[in-house]
């Protein structure tokens, strides 16, 4: 698939273990947990937990400090030499937390500038952090998308924060759904290569999720990743969906290949924690805790 690329995209995906799939059997990421707050709720969400923007919710990550931050990726970098990207992905948004996220990247790309940085966010604030995040040499952006269409929003999203007051329903999930499509126009049209993660939750999106996947490719998203909800209750997403299930592995693999026909289709995400280290699939970031790290040559 990479071969069908234009030479200068190719060379950016090509060691990204998510945006290629050739990448990941090669190269490793890392996600450091700088971002605490989130601006948004999303039903399936539980806060004790990571961001299931991007991640499975499962432990609670170590926070850190965004210096911490930088010497726990300078630590892994040393002993993982496949490490090419270092990606925030929570544990809540990372645009909800500018000021920890884009210290952190300053910080990694004095230290480990050969890194690509890679950030997950739900939306809301991205259009306006278009610019800051093109100054920091950001080249990969996640969105999680869900739905275009508010009443479907409202069934995931109970509210979100917008201009300092809470704005549930129907009308929060208005504005969260403008923002993320004006937000991925916008990194578009700034050349970044942009992928929409959508979770797929039975009886409330499923069938919706064509029609955001045609949409997102028209505007130029380079890849979607269709992930399933997580629904176990030990894990706390039962949250605000008393009783939601989670999507059985041939509805999930089918709505994956109706989608295929429009645009490339990322079918090996394995739901990252937002302090995840190592391969795809694989976790080692119980071997880089801070205590570790400040034992580490
Ligand atoms: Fe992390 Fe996400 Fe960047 Fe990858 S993960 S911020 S794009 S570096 Fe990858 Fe993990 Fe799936 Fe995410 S497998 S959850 S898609
Ligand atoms: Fe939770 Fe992530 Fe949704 Fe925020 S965006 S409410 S952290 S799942």
């Amino acid at each position: 698939a990479l071969d069908r690329l234009p030479a200068a995209t190719r060379e950016r995906v090509r060691n990204h273990p998510c945006f290629s799939e050739d990448a990941h059997q090669h190269y490793a990421r890392m996600h450091v947990a700088v971002a605490p707050a989130c601006n948004i709720q999303c039903h399936y969400c539980n806060r004790k937990y990571d961001c299931a923007n991007e991640s499975r919710p499962g432990v609670v990550s170590e926070l850190l400090e965004p210096q911490q931050a930088a010497d726990k990726v300078a630590a892994v970098a040393a002993h993982i030499p496949q490490l090419s990207v270092v990606g925030i992905a929570g544990p809540g948004d990372p645009l909800a937390n500018p000021e920890r996220t884009f210290a952190t990247f300053r910080l990694i790309a004095e230290r480990t500038p050969d890194l690509r940085l890679c950030v997950s966010t739900n939306g809301l604030a991205l259009p306006e952090a278009v610019d800051t995040l093109c100054r920091y040499n950001i080249e990969h952006v996640t969105i999680t998308i869900n739905c275009l269409d508010p009443d479907i929003g409202a069934e995931i999203y109970p509210w979100v924060f917008w201009n300092n007051r809470r704005v549930r329903g129907r009308k929060g999930a208005e504005i969260l759904i403008e923002q993320q499509q004006l937000g991925l126009e916008r990194l578009v049209e700034r050349g970044m290569l942009v992928k929409v993660n959508s979770v797929l939750i039975p009886g409330v999106n499923d069938q919706h999720l064509t029609e955001v996947s045609r949409a997102v490719k028209a505007k130029g998203a380079f890849l979607h990743n269709l992930m399933p909800l997580i629904a176990e209750p030990e894990h706390g997403t039962f949250y605000g969906l008393m009783g939601q299930r989670a999507p059985r592995a041939s509805e999930l693999r089918a709505l994956q290949t109706e989608c295929a026909g429009d645009m490339a289709i990322m079918r090996h995400c394995k739901q990252c924690r937002a302090d995840a280290v190592g391969m795809l699939g694989e976790d080692r970031s119980a071997e880089f805790t801070l205590e570790r790290i400040a034992t580490m040559e």
